[in-house]
C-alpha cells in the first residue's frame, strides 16, 4: 500500500519516439485486427449536395467519422439496389468519377489523409464493405513497439476499435501487451481497453498513446485512486479479472 502510494508520483520514462511504427494490414497472427463500424444513414444528406452530383432514387445518405472526435466526416451515399457506393475521399463535399464505386461482396478499399492534429497527418487506407442492406467502414492497420513497464521492456500493440483511424479512444480502442514475453499477444489475457488500468506484477498501469499510435505514455498509479479502472486491483484471479474487463469492451464496442 505504501509502496504504492509512493509509486503514483512516478511517471515510467516514456519509449523513445520513433519505436512504434504503423503496420498497413488487416491481421496480426492469423487474427483480424481490424473493427468495422456501421454507417449511419439516413434518406437526406445532412448537407445538399452539389447539382450536379444526381444519386439514385431512393439512395441513403451518411458519412464516415475519422480523426480525432471523429470529427473528419466524410459523405457517403448508398443505394443497394444498384450496389453503388459513393464516398467523398477527399472531403471537398463532392463525388467525383474516382469517389464512384460498384460495391460488390467484396469490401472496397481507397486512401484517405486522416489528420490527427498539431498538424500530423498521415495517409491510411479505408475499407468499406455491406453490412445487412447498409454498409460499415474500418480503417486498416495497427501500430506496434515497446513500453517500459516495471523497469521491464514489453511488446505492445494498438488497434483501433471504433474505426476513426485514432489508437488513443478510452474504451473503444485497444492495448495489447505481451506481458508473458512469448512473442504473441493473448486474446484473453493480453489485451485490454484503452482507459483501464492495468495491473501487472503488484502495480498498476495506465496506457496513453497520441492519437496516431506513434507515440505511447506508461504512468504508473494505485488501484486506490485510479478513476478509470474498471477492475479490482485485489483480485487474486489475474486471469478472470482479465477475461471480464474484455467481455465488458466487447459487448459495448463495434467490433463485430
Ligand atoms: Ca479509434
Ligand atoms: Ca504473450
Amino acid at each position: 500500500m505504501t509502496l504504492l502510494l509512493l509509486s503514483a508520483a512516478l511517471v515510467v520514462p516514456a519509449t523513445p519516439p520513433g519505436d512504434w511504427r504503423f503496420v498497413d494490414e488487416t491481421t496480426r497472427d492469423g487474427r483480424s485486427v481490424v473493427a468495422f463500424r456501421t454507417v449511419e444513414l439516413a434518406d437526406a444528406p445532412t448537407r445538399p449536395l452539389d447539382p450536379s452530383d444526381k444519386p439514385p432514387a431512393g439512395a441513403k445518405f451518411g458519412s464516415v467519422g475519422v480523426g480525432p472526435g471523429g470529427r473528419q466526416r466524410l459523405g457517403v451515399v448508398w443505394h443497394a439496389a444498384s450496389s453503388t457506393l459513393w464516398f467523398d475521399e477527399n472531403g471537398d463535399g463532392r463525388f467525383s468519377a474516382t469517389e464512384r464505386h460498384s460495391l460488390a461482396d467484396k469490401p472496397i478499399e481507397t486512401k484517405i489523409a486522416i489528420s490527427f492534429g498539431d498538424g500530423v497527418k498521415h495517409e491510411r487506407a479505408v475499407m468499406i464493405r455491406r453490412r445487412g442492406d447498409g454498409i460499415a467502414w474500418a480503417i486498416r492497420g495497427y501500430t506496434i513497439g515497446n513500453v517500459t513497464i516495471n523497469g521491464k521492456k514489453v511488446a505492445g500493440m494498438l488497434t483501433d476499435g471504433d474505426a476513426d483511424g485514432c489508437f488513443d479512444g478510452a474504451g473503444a480502442d485497444r492495448v495489447w501487451l505481451d506481458l508473458d514475453g512469448d512473442g504473441r499477444f493473448d486474446a484473453l489475457t493480453e489485451q485490454f481497453p484503452l482507459g483501464t488500468a492495468i495491473s501487472t506484477d503488484g502495480a498498476a498501469f495506465l496506457i496513453r498513446p497520441a492519437p496516431d499510435g506513434l507515440q505511447v505514455q506508461v504512468r504508473e498509479r494505485p488501484g486506490e485512486n485510479g478513476t478509470c479502472g474498471l477492475m479490482s486491483f485485489a483480485s487474486p484471479r489475474p486471469e478472470l479479472r482479465s477475461y471480464a474487463q474484455i467481455t465488458l469492451a466487447n459487448s459495448a464496442n463495434w467490433s463485430s
